[in-house]
């Protein structure tokens, strides 16, 4: 492409009078992202209210994901996480477990079929009690993400899919938040 000497001016003037110092909004993950989730008390088996996301307060502690659910957790409560670690939207890691027994956690490429487990190798944990489902993770045993996002799915292995609760929304993922501090 050539410019005319007038129109390749006023581009370079165009350029020296924008506010090139500002750097984009989407640079840094904020450190703390919640996702509102509608309260269905009567349609699903295990309701998801809310979930926070929060970065890891340094590289050597966990990132947290706090589900809270509309009632407290019972036996055969059972949740779903899956974790998008490099923004591509397609899940890394499936973390799984039911209330009052033990959790597991797979690398994965897809929500329906996992692959590898690394349950011993304690890159996340998952708590459940009361109100709440609590998932920590492990930023530097997962290779250090810039980034994460996550799928939440609530269940109960006693009623039909159909009362499963997912959040943001089916097999999209949320907003990501910053993984742990930049060094
Ligand atoms: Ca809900
Ligand atoms: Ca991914």
């Amino acid at each position: 492409m050539t410019l005319r000497p007038y129109a390749a001016t006023a581009a370079v003037a165009a350029l020296l009078l924008s506010p090139v110092v500002t750097a984009p909004a989407q640079a840094v993950p904020p450190l703390n992202v919640v996702i509102d989730d509608a309260t269905e008390p009567t349609t699903r088996a295990f309701d998801i209210t809310l979930v926070k996301l929060r970065s890891a307060p340094d590289t050597r502690r966990p990132a947290v994901v706090l589900v809270t659910h509309g009632r407290m957790v019972r036996p055969g409560d059972s949740i779903d996480v899956w974790f998008d670690l490099d923004g591509d939207k397609v899940p890394d890691l499936h973390v799984s477990g039911d209330a009052f027994s033990e959790f597991t956690v797979h690398k994965t490429h897809s929500f329906t079929k996992d692959g590898k487990d690394i349950s011993d190798q304690d890159v996340a944990r998952l708590s459940m009690a009361r109100f709440h489902s609590k998932i920590r993770l492990f930023p530097s045993k997962v290779g250090s993400p810039l980034s994460f996002s996550v799928v939440v799915k609530s269940s109960r292995s006693d009623k039909p899919a159909r009362t499963d609760d997912w959040a943001p929304s089916t097999r999209k993922f949320s907003r990501p938040v910053l993984a742990a501090p930049l060094t």
